[in-house]
């Protein structure tokens, strides 16, 4: 210790340490939390601050010390000196019984006296850590199981990978294995923030996990959502030896290793073909994907009897569920046309079963993906399905190129319409010139229209409106409040009854609010957020669409390109017209909503971030909304709260550095509760 060091500051500093190390464990090991996340990084702040004014006080084991400098020549070499090998598969009960006979065989017993281990297998990547005297000292991938590349700066960054085992005594060199995985949630996270951000999606949380492992810069790492789950020992001094690996998995999570929540330990065959039907029935409702469960054979006295068979042990099996992942051919590509006349590439496969669903289209996204791709139409590709995930072709075969295989090409004329496609240079995406002349554009926009956060028309779903574009029956929304149940009772499928009932729909849904008809209008780059705050800024649908380039873009968070579209938009004859017979038809909005400008939260910008607990994000964003707030994707200087769930990233960062007020979810309900109790006092 430093003489300078004045005892409170060192005694504060293990305090803070340990609360953090103990927070972490709690949140990471138990799943449990045990203080809020803005608690967490209060303690994380005094910390850095202290160590900031006492460096001499930093250890490399600190938890401010997750993020490292890059490594200065790429990744090194890591040669394993117990190779990282792979599990045999099986793919069928008869299959897991097989194994078991091996096994029972070998081991001369009955099938029901062996003992295994199970738990689910993550969709993720295998790593290496090593611990020498209780310290992580070195990361790797698996590599080819001989060697892997070092990857210690970039998995020091993960919260659940201890940079110090826990406990007093811990053995002198430990060697855990496990899987970096991205949960499902996680990976939503961080692809709606590309998306905000313009930036390419991930196609999966396998590929956003391996992506980020691949970055030099740990910073990269530090702002994913990557966890480890450990699975193994792979070395361990022989005093911390147990008998079975269940009781060496209980022994690491102490260490302040997650292991999986759903290891169990079951009997004979029967018993893990039991776990697997159990895991194959939960794995849709799991935050984290999975590709089948791995079974052990628990006593490690017998698993060192039955050894190794070529590359795999003979005391383990990965059962695999139904591939996820496909070969097949892409025949064709088609483009089709969105509500914007934005055109997407869609590969039209030979048929293929993909985790029990027949697959025949799959998005390719834009031109740029299918570049990045290299896909030619006659290509070999792989598909993936997860959940419910629109299909993505993941990698091109290129190997098994054949000679006729042919470039696509972004056709010069729209598919539906004939109009010409435009591809600015700027933009990704190229979109038909058609605009509402576009029988695509318009069933689009009339989907848009009809969608649940515009003007909310129940009952009209998207095949009764493809099928109204297709009669010629509907061209334009004002059209739509024109139909007559008699008429529509005409249609397939559409009895008297329904009809009459979408008529009443849609004669409630001529009731509507500012905001929710700028949303419903489908000008291009407006959505929710955006078309509130044109609401409550104009306060007069007049008034917004005379409004100028500069008037436009001194909304905060209104910029050029969305001013132009607004401009744009509202400068088209047809669009004029589109509003007036609107109006014409009897669509209306409330007074009430026009004066936001006078309620609790008007000219408040507030973010959400994170999971919320007690309310979906649309709940707490209409709450918001309600009140008068502006609700954004983005946290900037204007921004007046930042609303902070379990796992939230880079928002609350950036709230914190530019000091933004932050509330968990309790202080937010307890602060929307008191604002909508006000409200309700003074409208009575
Ligand atoms: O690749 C693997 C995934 C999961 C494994 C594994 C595992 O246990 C749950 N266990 C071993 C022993 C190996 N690979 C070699």
């Amino acid at each position: 210790m430093s003489s300078r060091v004045p005892d409170a500051i060192y005694d504060e500093v293990r305090t803070l340490r340990t609360d953090l190390e103990d927070a972490n464990y709690r949140y990471y090991v138990e799943d449990d939390p045990a203080i809020p996340d803005i608690e967490y990084d209060r303690m994380l702040r005094r910390l850095q601050e202290i160590e900031a004014d006492y460096p001499e006080l930093v250890t490399a084991d600190s938890p401010t010390q997750r993020v490292g400098a890059p490594p200065a020549e790429g990744f090194p070499e890591v040669r394993h000196s117990v190779a990282m090998l792979s599990l045999d598969n099986a793919f069928s009960d008869e299959e897991l019984r097989a194994f078991v006979k091996r096994v029972s065989d070998k081991l001369e017993c009955a099938d029901d006296d062996l003992t295994f281990c199970c738990e689910p297998k993550l969709d993720g990547l295998a790593v290496s850590l090593i611990y020498e005297n209780g310290l992580f000292v070195q990361g790797a991938t698996r590599g080819d199981g001989r060697i892997g590349e070092g990857i210690t700066a970039n998995l020091r960054t993960l919260k659940s990978i201890p940079l110090k085992l826990r406990g007093d005594s811990f053995p002198e060199l430990l060697e855990v294995r496990g899987e970096v995985y991205m949960s499902r949630s996680g990976f939503e996270r961080l692809n709606e923030k590309a998306r905000d951000e313009g930036s390419k999606l991930f196609a999966n949380p396998r590929n956003a996990a391996a992506g980020s492992l691949r970055q030099l810069d740990p910073n990269v790492a530090a702002s994913r959502p990557l966890e480890f789950c450990a699975y193994q020992v792979a070395r361990i001094d022989d005093a911390y030896l147990e008998s079975c690996h269940s009781a060496l998995m209980a022994r690491l999570r102490d260490f302040g290793f997650r292991s999986s929540p759903e290891l169990s330990v079951v009997k004979g065959s029967e018993g893990i073909i039991d776990f697997c039907e159990r895991m194959g029935q939960r794995r849709e409702t799991l935050d984290y994907d999975i590709d089948g469960a791995v079974l052990k054979v628990d006593d490690l006295r017998l698993q060192r009897e039955l050894g190794f068979v070529s590359r795999a042990p003979r005391w383990a099996i990965a059962f695999k569920f139904p591939a996820q992942e496909q070969t097949t051919v892409i025949n064709d590509v088609a483009f089709q046309v969105g509500r914007t006349g934005r055109l997407t590439p869609v590969a039209k496969l030979e048929p293929v079963q993909v985790a029990g669903v027949t697959v025949s289209n799959a998005t390719l996204h834009n031109m740029d993906e299918i570049a990045r791709l290299d896909a030619r139409i006659g290509d070999s590709v792989i598909v993936r399905r997860a959940g419910d995930v629109i299909p993505q072709i993941v990698r091109v075969l290129s190997e098994k190129r054949p000679d006729d295989a042919r470039e696509i090409v972004l056709p010069e004329h729209c598919p539906v319409c004939g109009a010409t496609i435009e591809k600015l240079s700027e933009e990704v995406d190229a979109r038909c010139s058609g605009g509402l002349y576009c029988a695509a554009q318009r069933k689009e926009a009339l989907k848009h229209f009809a969608s649940r956060r515009a003007l909310d028309i129940d009952g009209l779903g998207d095949k009764l409106i493809d099928a109204l574009v297709e009669r010629e029956w509907v061209s334009t929304p004002a059209d739509l409040f024109r139909l007559e149940a008699a008429k529509l009772a005409e249609l397939p499928r559409l009895g008297e009854k329904s009809a009459a009932n979408l008529v009443s729909a849609l004669e409630r849904a001529k009731r509507t609010t500012l905001p929710r008809f700028i949303y419903a209008l489908g000008v291009p780059e407006v959505g929710e957020a955006t078309a509130n705050a044109l609401a409550t800024h104009f306060g007069s649908l007049a008034r917004l669409m005379d409004a100028s380039h500069e008037e436009l873009i001194a909304i905060p968070d209104i910029g050029p390109v969305v001013a132009a579209h607004i401009a744009t938009f509202f400068q088209q004859a047809h669009n004029r017209e589109s509003v007036d017979d609107l109006m014409a038809v009897g669509v209306t909005w409330s007074e009430v909503e026009v004066s936001a400008r006078e309620q609790p939260l008007s000219g408040q910008t507030w973010v959400l971030t994170g999971t919320l607990e007690a309310m979906t994000r649309d709940e707490a964003k209409a709450r918001l909304v309600a009140l008068g707030a502006k609700v954004s994707g983005s946290v900037s200087k204007k921004t007046h709260a930042v609303v902070a769930g379990p796992g939230a990233g880079s928002k609350l960062a950036k709230a914190e550095e530019a000091g933004v007020e932050i509330l968990d979810e309790a202080t937010f309900i307890d602060r929307l509760k008191a604002f909508e109790n006000d409200e309700g006092d003074s409208a009575s």
